[in-house]
């Protein structure tokens, strides 16, 4: 199997690479054997009861047998499915939510993306990102998920259970890695039209480079020196780009689309849809539409040059 571009892992449960995802792993792998073991036995006794000779024995003990192995089947069921519960209950709690204090990122889906908050309690070191988690290594991370329009479902098959985002209600799970590295994830519940263009990136940093990350994300969006840059900003700020999405620190502060204040920083634009580059750039501004049909970003009407600069400002923005 071969991972997706820029992972570390392959997006399957069966390759974990945090505590939680552990959890459900050897839940998987529990419940298949067990269930493959009744399998096998049901099929035998089947095999065996359709080839039998029919026996015209009605003696006691042989009715007794029978009782006795219909009543020895009937505990056995009673007991793998008493079993099984108790194992899904203690997974259930093994990926439950960790200790107040922990770092908690607020997942909010919307249609087709997700808008990622990092809240603290002082505002000046709050400050939000799009379809790009970074969370440090070997910490719980209590991911707080909310939906702004219908139900999504947020699923990091490597690092942990899955957890639907349900408008006005608030859900939470755990997410850890162990090892450093990009993790892919995906929306896993139907959402509409792009919902299989609604993808993330769990990126999982050694704690320096993560506090080193989020320092830089908290700096308000770069003043370009570059030429094309600094005039694509002007003109990013006279169109409709700025009453839909906020580049922190100029007067665009829509909060209708993802956060641009670093969206140069991320790895991949319009949730996982293209790597960030500047003619992936511009040919989502050109043409929001034809990439992403349905998504909730128009087109908006560009002169080639503004095009071009505006590509380049966005890619500054870093
Ligand atoms: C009506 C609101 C609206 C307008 C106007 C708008 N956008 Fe968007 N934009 C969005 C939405 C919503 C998304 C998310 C689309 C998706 O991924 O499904 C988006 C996504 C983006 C992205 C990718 C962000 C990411 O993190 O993946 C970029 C870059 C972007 N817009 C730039 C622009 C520029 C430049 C303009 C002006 C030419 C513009 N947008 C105009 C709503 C808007
Ligand atoms: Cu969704």
């Amino acid at each position: 199997m071969a991972t997706a571009a820029g992972c570390s892992s392959n997006q399957s449960a069966l390759d974990p690479h945090g505590a939680p995802a552990i959890h459900v792993e050897h839940l998987i792998i529990g419940v298949t054997i067990i269930c493959s073991i009744v399998w096998v036995l049901v099929m035998a006794m089947l095999g065996w009861a359709l080839t039998r000779k029919r026996s015209s024995d009605s003696s006691q003990p042989h009715k007794r047998l029978l009782t006795l192995t219909v009543s020895a089947a009937v505990a056995a069921t009673v007991i793998i499915i008493a079993g099984l519960t108790v194992a899904s209950f203690y997974t259930t709690r093994g990926i439950g939510l960790p200790e107040n204090g922990a770092l908690t990122i607020t997942v909010r889906g919307q249609q087709w993306w997700w808008q990622v908050l990092y809240a603290d309690p002082d505002p000046a070191l709050s400050f939000q990102t799009a379809n790009e988690i970074h969370i440090p290594v070997g910490h719980d991370v209590r991911i707080q998920l909310e939906s702004a329009d219908v139900v999504h479902s947020f699923w990091v098959p490597s690092l942990a259970g899955k957890q639907d985002l349900v408008p006005g209600r608030n859900n939470s799970l755990l997410l850890r890695a162990e090892r450093p590295g990009i993790y892919r994830g995906q929306c896993a519940e139907f959402c509409g039209l792009q919902h299989t263009h609604m993808a993330m990136m769990i990126v999982a940093d050694e704690p320096a480079d993560y506090e080193r990350w989020a320092a830089a994300q908290r700096e308000n969006g770069v003043t370009p020196a570059d030429q094309d840059a600094a005039a694509g900003k002007v003109a990013f700020l006279s169109k409709p780009c700025a009453a839909c999405h906020t580049v922190r620190g100029t007067p665009a502060i829509g909060t209708a689309g993802p956060d641009l204040t670093h969206i140069g920083s991320r790895q991949t634009i319009a949730a996982g849809l293209l790597e960030t580059t500047r003619g992936s750039l511009a040919a989502w501004i050109a043409d929001p539409q034809t990439l992403k049909p349905g998504s909730n970003m128009p087109m908006v009407p560009l002169s080639s040059i503004e095009l071009r600069d505006i590509s380049a400002y966005m890619e500054s923005l870093k």
